[in-house]
């Protein structure tokens, strides 16, 4: 016979999976929607954050050390691709996509991603208007595989960092899901800087620590910062035996999947800019302090913040 203790923890621990929250378990490249974990390691947390900032969980979730029965996708450098969750991302909290080279003698499927390997190929963090700030908040998620990376086998990682409950009487959450890609029409560009993770977020940074509610004015996304040189036309042309990722696979890529973009959904309906919107020219703004217009870049430009205030296309 179970004792009420064991009834109230049975309880709890349903609560807690039930109250869970959301995973980024579909992956979209070519137009294709694919179904839930066929080339995202399918964790065993159900849609649970990771917390502890030392544990190497933060990696490719609880349970994706390697890929399972998970398959590795191909995909082209240059080209967009997407993640999308079960339900709405509806926490606040920046979100990131970073990235890392299976080493020799691993593979996309086998590699646990443990070692300095780690870079940062975008953030998303919010947008200030009249001392409001707006969170990428979104059922779909979208980037392009860098055109300067070198071919070879890669995790790609997106992480949601959800920091509702503010530090230190709150945790912030980490939602994190790694794909399993095959970059071909690679560039031979050095993604930097490299980082560790866990041991990427310390839990002093004011973007882990920060009261959202209370004097919230800017915000820096924690983490390394993004690889400067990710779309930066390869070298001199020779030496490589790689395609380059060139005017081809550009020209055949709608301007809207250079930019960093938030599809679908927003759950805060009134206020996220755009994501229908207008392209902003190189050199226009496209984000920064009370900006509410466009923040979808032209082909070959990037949203670059030139501090809280102000993010023009460059
Ligand atoms: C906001 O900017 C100030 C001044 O640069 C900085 O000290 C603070 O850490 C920033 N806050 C966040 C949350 O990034
Ligand atoms: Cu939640």
């Amino acid at each position: 016979m179970k004792s009420i203790l064991s009834v109230a923890a049975s309880l709890a621990a349903l609560s807690t999976q039930v109250s869970g929250h959301y995973i980024f378990d579909q992956f979209t490249y070519g137009g294709t929607l694919f179904p839930a974990y066929q080339y995202i390691r399918k964790n065993t947390n159900d849609n649970s954050p990771v917390t502890d900032l030392t544990s190497d969980d933060l990696r490719c979730n609880v349970g994706g050390e390697t890929g399972g029965s998970t398959q590795t996708i191909t995909v082209k450098a240059g080209a967009a691709f997407s993640f999308t969750s079960d339900i709405a991302v509806y926490h606040d909290g920046p979100l990131s996509m970073y990235m890392a080279k299976a080493p020799s003698g691993t593979t996309a499927a086998t590699f646990d991603g443990s070692g300095q390997v780690w870079f940062k190929i975008m953030d998303l963090g919010p947008t200030f208007a009249s001392g409001t700030a707006t969170w990428p908040l979104a059922q779909t998620y979208s980037y392009h595989i860098p055109s300067a990376l070198p071919n070879g086998d890669y995790l790609l990682r997106i992480q949601q960092l959800a920091i509702h409950n503010p530090y230190p009487a709150g945790t912030p959450q980490f939602y994190i899901e790694c794909a399993q890609v095959t970059v071909t029409g690679g560039g031979s560009g050095t993604p930097s800087p490299l980082v560790s993770i866990p041991g990427f977020i310390t839990g002093t940074e004011p973007g882990y620590t920060v009261n959202i509610y209370s004097d919230f004015t800017n915000y820096t996304v924690p983490g390394p910062a993004v690889w400067a040189g990710e779309d930066a036309t390869g070298g001199s042309g020779g030496g490589s035996a790689s395609t380059p990722a060139g005017p081809t696979s550009a020209a055949s890529t709608p301007a809207s999947t250079f930019a960093t973009s938030v599809a679908s959904t927003p759950v805060k309906t009134s206020t996220v800019p755009t994501s229908t919107g207008a392209v902003v020219p190189q050199y226009g703004q496209c984000g920064g302090t009370g900006w509410t217009g466009a923040i979808q870049c032209a082909a070959g430009t990037k949203c670059t913040a030139s501090g809280s205030y102000y993010s023009q296309c460059l």
